[in-house]
């Protein structure tokens, strides 16, 4: 089994079902267990064009698939959620499902690289993965809580504490 972790994220449509929908169909995957989900932020629109806040969560998972077979797998759920329709290269979209890390694997193969490559400069990805793997090791052997330490966005990340958190077994956490 592998260790992975995801980073979610949408802005457009009713985000927290769509959040909540792409971690239950990773889940529902007979290969692919999530173990750990993040609170839910609300976070300033990084780069593209102006659009509105995003909410963004980071996913822990273990799996018996290949970092292909799991590329494959979040481009098929973001299809089934009409995630990948129309979007434009950082503009809005309904669901946005990105690997971060797999194992401390770093490969570049078509679509496909690892370490995400620009996971160390978004606040809206490090702030939500610190908070459920903060010892996960990146490639060199440095932690997440080091890279965000040193990450020097200052896009706002808050969290969404009014609302409950994602419960990808019981379905709960829809607003
Ligand atoms: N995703 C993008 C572009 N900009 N900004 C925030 N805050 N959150 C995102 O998930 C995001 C973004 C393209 O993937
Ligand atoms: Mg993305
Ligand atoms: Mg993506």
């Amino acid at each position: 089994m592998a260790d992975a972790w995801l980073s979610l994220g949408c802005n457009v449509g009713d985000c927290r079902s769509n959040l909540l929908a792409a971690i239950s169909r990773l889940d529902a995957h007979s290969d692919v267990s999530v173990t750990r989900v993040s609170s839910v932020y609300i976070t300033e629109p990084v780069g593209g064009v102006e659009q509105p806040s995003f909410l963004n969560i980071a996913a822990a998972l273990e799996t018996g698939i290949s970092s292909q077979g799991l590329h494959a797998l979040c481009r098929e759920v973001e299809r089934e959620l009409g995630g990948r329709d129309g979007r434009q290269p950082m503009g809005p979209r309904a669901i946005d499902i990105d690997i971060l890390l797999y194992e401390r694997l770093e490969i570049t193969e078509g679509e496909l690289t690892l370490p995400h490559p620009r996971m160390l400069e978004r606040a809206f990805v490090l702030i939500p993965l610190a908070e459920i793997a903060g010892d996960a090791m990146l490639p060199d052997g440095s932690t997440v809580d080091q890279a965000l330490a040193i990450c020097a966005d200052d896009h706002g990340v808050e969290k969404d504490s009014g609302s409950p958190r994602l419960d990808w077994k019981t379905g709960e956490g829809r607003t």
